[in-house]
């Protein structure tokens, strides 16, 4: 047989398969949706205290977040969503701007990926690893 025939015919099975995982055998939870709304959410990291605000957001799955995110310290944070594939450093008294679509329902953490030291606050000592929240996402239709 023609090695060209057999490549092809290896090519349509592959791609026959990933189509009939994703119409027949992926879970209904799993599949990407897109809402088309946009929901523009303001966090904070406030001033010496090792804290994002708020420590919690809620979306709907399928919504595209637009984070404004606004570092107060004079000294670097990060932020960042290992489920989304978000890791952005946020320079000293810098305000950066996260986009990107909460394809899945769920609760997912979101932390500061930048070390940042330490320090006390109301007389509790809060650190870098105090620096999380959670992204809360609902499901949709
Ligand atoms: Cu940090």
């Amino acid at each position: 047989m023609n090695k060209y025939l057999v490549l092809i015919i290896i090519a349509v099975l592959i791609l026959a398969g990933g189509v009939g995982y994703r119409v027949f055998l992926l879970p209904q939870k799993s599949v990407p949706v897109t809402t088309g709304k946009v929901r523009e959410i303001t966090i904070r990291a406030k001033q010496n205290h090792w804290q994002f605000e708020p420590e919690a957001i809620e979306a709907q799955r399928g919504d595209r977040i637009v984070a404004t995110i606004i570092n107060e310290d004079d000294y670097d944070h990060g932020f960042a969503i290992d489920a989304f594939g978000i890791s952005q450093r946020m320079p000293a008294g810098q305000t950066i701007k996260v986009e990107f679509v909460v394809t899945q329902e769920g609760d997912f953490p979101f932390y500061c990926s930048v070390p940042c030291g330490e320090g006390v606050v109301d007389g509790h000592k809060r650190t870098h690893f105090d620096m999380v929240g959670t992204l809360h996402v609902v499901g949709g239709k």
